[in-house]
């Protein structure tokens, strides 16, 4: 068979990956090569090709349609692309927190990089209430790094706009527009929840407050072209140990407003304050949501003393933008924990309560913490208020 950058597209399996690895020349012709896919995400495969004492190296392939549905729902090849070519940005903007990226082929939608299994899937790390001691420095100086340097704050507007047509991602954008601000506030054939949640999701539904509230986000969300997101910023898109943190996944990358991978991740760590029974583990969860905040605007102010516009000499301007990313934040955060509590595509921190009536005490948490958090972050002038109304609705 023929497999080569040049090839047209084909999904490849443990043998063909094999051919391709060999093609590459990423590992010498007798090598004797072992392979596993190992993807547990929704949308792609992910192959680990390994020759014995020798490091292992990724290669992951985008499906034409998102594997967690199947066939029935296709998906554009194109965000392999999107996604190589993010990872290779951020690489320049916060190098050591994304894996290396060592090839990427457009027509087989595969790009080759860095092994990181050494590391643990930072979901699962959580829940097995393993440390992450530097997780705030290095996501607070991700987040501020790749959003500050990909924005018209620091770029030529030439360059911001041809980033912004190279990352134009509409059949992603459209998954997220759909699953996070629209389905989870509507009777939607894709939300999937436990029937005991229906008075609760028929609240939100005729919340008609609410409602406004989330359509306001979600015009943000499709309209405000502020800076270069990851797009996906969960906690099943992280890779961390004791010492290291890798973002992984960018391929839902797009041009969207600052506050949205902000409010994702707090989302996703939320869930830990909400789960965790005791007060330490809840209130380390909490300490790693402000710590992660105060590193972000930090370093995001400290950028910005740099940046050529002269409207950043302004007083007022940066509270103003750090402000807006925090409210809003919080308001993205709030679609996303009621999206993974009743929408498609749940998480393990709440399905993977085995008992009952914890599982859906910890969704009804979820859910009227989300609420509040939509209708009340204009209210929030600071981190520390937003840590409260966490604390108030996870005890
Ligand atoms: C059909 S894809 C479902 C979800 O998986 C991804 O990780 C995104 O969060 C998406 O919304
Ligand atoms: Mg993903």
């Amino acid at each position: 068979m023929s497999l080569s950058p040049v090839s047209s597209y084909q999904p490849l399996n443990e043998q063909t990956v094999k051919e391709l690895a060999f093609k590459l020349n990423f590992f010498e012709e007798d090598a004797d090569l072992s392979c596993q896919e190992i993807g547990d995400g929704n949308l792609n495969l992910v192959f680990q090709i390994s020759e014995k004492g020798k490091n292992a190296i990724i290669i992951k392939q985008a499906l034409p349609y998102a594997k967690v549905v199947g066939e029935s729902w296709p998906l554009t090849v194109d965000r392999a692309r999107i996604e190589a070519d993010a990872l290779k940005l951020q690489q320049i903007h916060a190098p050591d927190l994304v894996p290396q990226v060592f090839h990427s082929d457009e027509l087989l939608a595969v790009t080759v990089m860095e092994d990181l299994s050494s590391l643990n899937i930072l979901r699962t790390g959580l829940i097995n209430r393993n440390p992450f001691p530097y997780l705030a420095e290095h996501i607070g100086t991700f987040l501020a790094n790749t959003l500050y340097f990909t924005s018209d704050y620091a770029l030529h507007p030439f360059k911001k706009k041809e980033y912004v047509k190279n990352f134009s991602n509409p059949e992603l954008c459209k998954i997220t527009e759909d699953l996070v601000f629209t389905d989870p506030f509507f009777n939607s054939e894709t939300n999937d929840f436990e029937e005991e949640l229906l008075p609760l999701l028929k609240d939100l539904w005729n919340n008609f407050t609410l409602k406004l509230e989330v359509a306001k986000l979600k015009k943000s969300f499709i309209t405000e072209s502020e800076a270069l997101l990851h797009g996906d910023l969960h906690t099943g898109s992280i890779f961390a140990d004791e010492n290291q943190t890798k973002v992984i996944d960018p391929e839902f990358a797009f041009y969207g407003p600052i506050g949205f991978d902000i409010g994702q991740f707090f989302a996703n760590l939320t869930f830990q304050a909400i789960t965790r029974e005791d007060t330490e583990g809840k209130e380390e969860i909490l300490t790693i949501l402000s710590d992660t905040w105060n590193v972000f605007s930090e370093t995001f102010s400290q950028h910005w003393q740099e940046s050529g516009d002269a409207y950043t000499k302004v007083n007022g301007y940066l509270e103003y933008v750090l402000n807006k990313a925090f409210q809003d934040s919080a308001g993205f955060s709030g679609c996303e924990l009621i999206r993974r509590t009743a929408g498609l595509a749940h998480v393990a921190d709440l399905d993977g309560i085995p008992e009952k009536d914890k599982r859906l005490n910890a969704k009804r948490k979820s859910l009227s913490l989300g609420r509040e958090l939509i209708l009340n972050r204009h209210t929030l002038s600071s981190i520390g208020e937003l840590t409260q109304l966490i604390r108030k609705h996870s005890s």
